[in-house]
């Protein structure tokens, strides 16, 4: 079984992931998770704090001369903004002239973040203590897990992708197929395939720094390669589609999720929705015409193409900020604005990826099983050959 767990405070020490279950023998070095690492920290829309991070990996354990021994595999990325919060964030108490450091010390909470809630639930006075897990700081860790998922679907030639389909109301074209610009996506600094919509989209960013605002968008993660049968039918929590939108639901500021059509099914009929079935005789496998699916049918990869889009809200840190109450004395005051982001949205589509990669990579596991890469690599051609004519 592959599972995993990240830790970590914003402004702490490090974040740390584990992901145990990983085969052996997958071939991983720590540029293979760098590379995602830093697609994480760019985008337009980025804020100061990403300047400060240059996102390294650490892999402290599971690993041995680049191969993986099928052990737990310990990363760890170093916080460089840690050298400014030593004592804030300092995990030994601080007394006398060391004094609590009030001066990071919270009470206003911003509308659409955690921190009203969360400092109830765990009945903190400094929001602090709940904004620094909640920060998508900790998506860093999810990204270099994810990212050791991708690399071992990479040998069975599964590939994922993530674009950007909108940002501030502004979308790129229907017909863009995001496989055929790959190029033009990693190039582009929203991660996006159409030039003429980025464009655009930056000046919308721009507009929303200027008036001390923060914008939303749509992003779009795609999986080439599956087979039918990954996930199942028989119980809610094996669908694929299940474990999915739960995956990227869990990502800081996602408010939606589909996959395929989408909420686009609600309004069409039966026959404007489902994609007709044929056998392409040559590669002795059915096909569908059209993929509003999704690549999912009964919870259930179906062969084509995974297809998972998420929302995601505008970042709550405003510098103009909203009506908000001073938890110290209930009195009406603007919320907390420190510095942030104006819009992550491309930096969302790299961590929904690696949420993906990792759901997709346990699905995997669990259907073909495998110690080794050579077991999983023999199972999961027995079953491809099961299924082949049938
Ligand atoms: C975040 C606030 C900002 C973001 C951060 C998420 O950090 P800071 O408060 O240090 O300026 O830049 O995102 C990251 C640090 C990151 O690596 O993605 C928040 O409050 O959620």
């Amino acid at each position: 079984m592959l599972r995993w767990l990240t830790a970590g405070e914003s402004h702490g020490e490090a974040l740390l992931g584990i992901i145990e279950g990983m085969p052996s023998g997958l071939y991983l070095e720590a540029d293979h998770i760098d590379k995602y690492l830093a697609k994480r920290q760019g985008g337009y829309g980025r804020g100061a704090r990403m300047s400060i991070e240059r996102d390294r990996v650490n892999i402290l354990s599971g690993v041995r001369h680049g191969m993986t021994l099928g052990s737990p595999i310990a990363l760890m990325i170093r916080n460089l903004d840690w050298k400014n919060w030593k004592e804030k964030m300092a995990p030994f108490p601080l007394s006398g002239s060391d004094g609590p450091a009030d001066d990071a010390s919270i009470s206003r909470p911003r509308p659409g973040h955690a921190d009203l809630p969360g400092s109830l639930k765990y009945n903190q006075t400094d929001i602090r203590n709940i904004l620094e897990r909640s920060s998508a700081r900790g998506t860093a860790a999810t990204v270099a897990l994810g990212s050791v998922a991708g690399r071992m679907m990479q040998e069975l030639q599964i590939t994922a992708m993530a674009h950007i389909v909108s940002i501030g109301g502004i979308s790129i074209k229907d017909k863009i197929d995001p496989w055929q610009c790959e190029g033009a996506v990693s190039n582009s600094r929203l991660y996006c395939a159409d030039a003429e919509a980025e464009a655009a989209m930056i000046e919308e960013i721009d507009r929303a720094r200027h008036d001390g605002d923060t914008l939303g968008g749509v992003f779009e993660v795609r999986i080439r390669g599956l087979h039918p049968g990954i996930g199942s039918h028989v119980q809610a929590d094996r669908r694929l589609d299940g474990q999915l939108a739960q995956a990227v639901m869990g990502i800081p500021a996602v408010k939606g999720v589909e996959v395929g059509l989408g909420f686009g099914v609600a309004s069409r009929p039966g026959s404007k929705v489902h994609d007709p079935i044929c056998y392409d005789a040559v590669s002795n496998t059915y096909r569908h015409i059209g993929n509003n699916a999704g690549g999912i049918e009964g919870g259930m990869s179906n062969g084509e193409e995974i297809v998972v889009r998420a929302a995601m809200k505008p970042i709550p840190t405003l510098m103009k900020p909203l009506d908000s109450v001073d938890m110290m004395d209930k009195s009406a005051v603007s919320a907390h604005a420190e510095r942030s982001d104006v819009c992550a949205v491309p930096a969302a589509s790299v961590v929904a990826e690696a949420e993906v990669c990792l759901v997709i990579a346990r699905a995997l596991l669990e259907k073909h099983g495998g110690d080794s890469m050579a077991e999983l690599q023999e199972n999961y051609n027995a079953y491809k050959k099961l299924i082949s004519g049938r």
